[in-house]
């Protein structure tokens, strides 16, 4: 299924968030081999992660992102799929005995359960790969475009700004007291890294402008760290079945949280405040800016 129609139309996110979960898992199913394909079990594996839901937050970002520069839905799909697929490959990692040593994700077992810790590792692996090689062949993009935007991925995905240097840090931490500062510089690369390029990407497909990249970069930094601190919120304040990921965690594994570090209240006001200065960071794009804005309401209340 293709996303056809503009966001004027589209009176409700959810209908939007519907549209985005089908256009990229439709994606993900043509870009991920077959588990009939040999290695039948590593193929089998990948599936059971990447088609295991999800709330596919990144994809919807950078499609509505685009969206807001004239970007035609065909030349964001499989960025977006990129996107969804770094992200699942970093949950099935974060998942391993090694790192956070989790059973449930998703709703389901994790990749290492279901399978095998090596198993897992080389599904992990060959997320990442795909994920880059699906931008390459994107023939709805122009070489450089193409470039720019696995150069975006890359920078987010790894170290020193990226998504990894941000696990790296959040295990650094683990029983430490470290500071406000600190914390926000883990979440900010951890959850925030990635979720900036999501935007950013879709920004570049549309051929935003220098100053409404830098404004896009803004805002999608605050909803990455807006995210993070919901996520914490929702470790010590939602159940484990509404998660479909292990309640509490955070809690049991020491980790540096918002909640843990200010306490449940200050936490949500922070988030709120959050979410205002995303949503301020929008005002210098002279465009329809609307859904970028209820994305960061729906981030700030998300139930799961
Ligand atoms: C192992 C390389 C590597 C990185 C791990 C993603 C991550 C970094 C750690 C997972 C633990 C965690 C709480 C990360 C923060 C990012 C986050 C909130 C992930 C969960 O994302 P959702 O809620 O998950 O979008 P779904 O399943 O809905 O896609």
């Amino acid at each position: 299924m293709s996303i056809t129609h503009n966001f004027s139309s589209v009176t409700s996110l959810n209908v939007f968030f519907e549209e985005v979960r089908q256009s990229v898992e439709k994606c993900l199913d043509d870009l991920i081999p077959r588990s009939n394909l040999a290695p039948e079990r590593l193929h089998e594996a990948i599936r059971w992660s990447a088609m295991a839901g999800g709330k596919r937050i990144r994809p919807a970002l950078l499609i509505a992102t685009g969206r807001v520069f004239g970007a035609p839905p065909g030349s964001m799909i499989r960025t977006a799929a990129a996107v969804e697929m770094i992200h699942t490959y970093s949950l099935i990692h974060d998942d391993l005995p090694a790192m956070d040593d989790d059973d449930l994700r998703r709703g389901r077992a994790t990749c290492h359960k279901q399978f095998d810790e090596a198993t897992a590792i080389l599904a992990g692996d060959v997320l990442q790969t795909l994920a880059f090689q699906a931008i390459a062949g994107d023939e709805n993009l122009t070489p450089a475009t193409r470039v720019r935007l696995i150069s975006i991925l890359a920078e987010a995905s790894g170290t020193p700004a990226g998504m990894v240097a941000g696990q790296q840090l959040d295990l650094d931490a683990e029983g430490h007291d470290i500071s406000g500062p600190e914390l926000e510089q883990i979440h900010r690369l951890k959850t925030g890294a990635l979720i900036t390029a999501a935007a950013k990407a879709g920004a570049v497909i549309g051929g935003a402008s220098d100053a409404e990249l830098e404004a896009i970069e803004q805002y999608a930094a605050k909803l990455g760290l807006l995210f993070q601190i919901t996520d914490d919120l929702l470790d010590v304040t939602q159940e484990t079945g509404v998660l479909g990921k292990t309640a509490g965690k955070d809690v049991a594994a020491e980790k540096a949280t918002y909640p843990g570090r200010y306490g449940i209240e200050a936490a949500s006001s922070k988030a709120a405040s959050v979410c205002d200065d995303a949503r301020a960071d929008l005002l210098p794009v002279d465009r329809d800016t609307q859904m970028l804005t209820a994305i960061a309401e729906f981030v700030l209340h998300r139930t799961r």
